[in-house]
């Protein structure tokens, strides 16, 4: 037996470690660690209700948007008020900007290494100024540290990186396409970023979400300006994030059956036309494709067996509770493992797209088929590794064609926003999705403050540990069985685990406080 641990998982948000057992060339074995301890649920506790809105966007700099919305949703249902039917279409303009921002950043700048050959624009001998710069750089950076071998990278972010016999993709185009891809996608994620601070207000933690709606005005300026970026990030999801995914499902054939789960959940989102309950995708619990049901919400409970966290039975997390143990028995993650009917599920863009699939949802599935025509790959290959970065391509173009309509749909003349009367004792929860799947926050209010404050996030979902009955989490259940080929250059693992596009910032939530463990002086 091997044991291969990757140490921090890098490319990722948070931090997050992998502990696998290898016997035979394949995983036998495997753990993940959620490695750091945050705070955010304890230090809600005591204070104003609507300062969730605003804390919580602080949990990650990635899918604020999503924990703004489902906050603020959270405490409408405390409130007993609903949002404006035009405050729903902003924040719905707001989020669809933020998941594409955040598709495509997990794609271009946090996957892609994992596949394209960088040094192949070694060999370049065209002309397009980009690959020639990036050339240059990647040339001289090599070159500094073949002088000064003490130098700590060359090329970084792009080398070091796993080495092996045909690791990476070999045809020169398609490297070359893919890099050129990865420069253009920053300009797009930074048209995203401005797409999300029109309505926003500002990126990444917005201000404008609010119980109720949204405080931002809707001006023909700002929706033109917000108009004219959707046309350039909509023209690169349709030229270059389809081609690109369906390219990379192509070129790793072993990538299309390795790495799936079976079991989805998704709570849904994006309200059609800003009206409450007719979302764009659905929610819903989908088993294996054919057994489907509505999400019943009491059958959500987080198991604490394997999480650094004082013991009791699994709670729903409106009962939930959050009270550390670093050093618990057996504990070997920071984060909590939810569970939906005692059984972990995958959340993200698969389980929204393979419930839309499964429901014959109009505004979604004529999207997957025309990838699937395109690629010439079946529905069954998108519940894989590869077949994970080609569904948020795929969502990010079905967000992309069903912003205009929103856009239609403005009431313009109606208020952005529902006035909110503070209650002294109230419960409510807030159901959403995020880019990585089905969000969901759950609060108390007690003596009108914030008495219980509970967030089961995707990635706890997916990176979750072994629950009280010993059953381990989606991500370790995915990774068991796979090939390790080479120990000291584990890169199907990392392929499998960057998949999913875990947070880990998200996921554990929760800062460690009070200790000091090094002084700086900057003069
Ligand atoms: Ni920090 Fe998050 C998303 C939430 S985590 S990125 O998407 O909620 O899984
Ligand atoms: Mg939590």
């Amino acid at each position: 037996m091997t044991r291969v641990i990757i140490d921090p998982l890098n490319r990722i948000e948070g931090h997050l470690s992998i502990d696998l057992e290898v016997e035979q060339g394949r995983v036998v074995q495997s753990r993940t660690r959620g490695d750091m301890f945050r705070g955010f649920e304890n230090l809600l506790k005591g204070r104003n209700p609507v300062d969730a809105n605003m804390i919580t966007q602080r949990i990650c700099g990635v899918c604020p948007i999503s924990h703004g919305i489902t906050s603020s949703k959270a405490l409408e249902s405390a409130f007993g008020i609903e949002p404006t039917i035009k405050g729903t279409i902003i924040r719905n303009l707001v989020l669809a900007a933020n998941f594409i921002q955040s598709h495509v950043v997990h794609f271009y700048q946090l996957s892609l290494m994992d596949y394209m050959d960088v040094t192949a624009v070694l060999d370049y001998r065209g002309k397009d100024a980009t690959l020639l710069n990036l050339k240059g750089w990647v040339e001289k950076d090599i070159q500094k540290k073949k002088d000064r071998p003490d130098s700590l990278t060359a090329a970084s972010p792009f080398l070091p990186r796993y080495e092996g016999e045909g690791l990476y993709v070999s045809d020169a185009s398609l490297n070359l396409r893919f890099l050129s891809n990865y420069l253009k996608a920053l300009e797009i994620r930074m048209k995203t970023h401005r797409m999300v601070a029109l309505f926003g207000g500002k990126v990444p933690h917005a201000a404008s979400l609010l119980p109720g709606g949204v405080s931002q005005k809707v001006t023909d300026d700002n929706l033109k300006e917000y108009q004219s970026m959707l046309k350039e990030v909509k023209s690169f999801i349709e030229e270059e994030y389809l081609v690109d995914t369906a390219e990379l499902m192509k070129a790793f054939p072993e990538y299309r059956n390795m790495g799936a789960f079976n079991d989805f959940l998704a709570f849904g989102v994006f309200e059609k036309n800003g009206i409450a309950n007719d979302n764009l995708f659905g929610g819903g619990a989908l088993y294996g494709m054919n057994r489907f049901e509505k999400v019943a919400y009491n059958e959500i409970t987080e198991h604490l067996k394997y999480a650094r966290f004082e013991d009791g039975d699994p709670q729903h997390p409106s009962k939930g509770r959050t009270v550390p143990r670093p050093e618990k028995e057996d504990a070997y993650s920071w984060a909590k493992a939810p569970r939906y009917r005692g059984k972990p599920m995958e959340v993200g863009p698969v389980a929204r797209l393979m419930i839309a699939y499964h429901q014959n949802n109009q505004a979604v599935k004529p999207a997957i088929d025309r990838f699937l025509a395109m690629s010439g790959m079946t529905v069954d290959s998108l519940k894989s590794t590869v077949g994970r970065h080609a569904t948020r391509a795929i969502e990010a173009s079905i967000l992309a064609d069903a912003i205009p309509e929103w856009i239609e749909a403005i009431p313009m003349g109606e208020p952005s926003r529902n006035e909110y009367m503070l209650p002294d004792h109230a419960e409510g929860a807030g159901l959403a999705e995020a880019p990585r799947g089905a969000l969901g926050h759950w609060i108390r209010i007690r003596g009108g403050v914030i008495d219980s404050y509970q967030l089961v996030v995707p990635t706890t979902w997916n990176v979750s540990p072994r629950d009280n009955q010993g059953v381990a989490g989606v991500i370790e259940q995915a990774l068991e069985g796979i090939p390790v080929k080479d120990p000291e250059n584990p890169i199907e693992p990392a392929r499998v685990v960057r998949s999913f596009d875990p947070c880990l910032a998200c996921a554990i939530h929760t800062i460690q406080g009070g200790k000091e463990i090094s002084e700086f002086r900057i003069s």
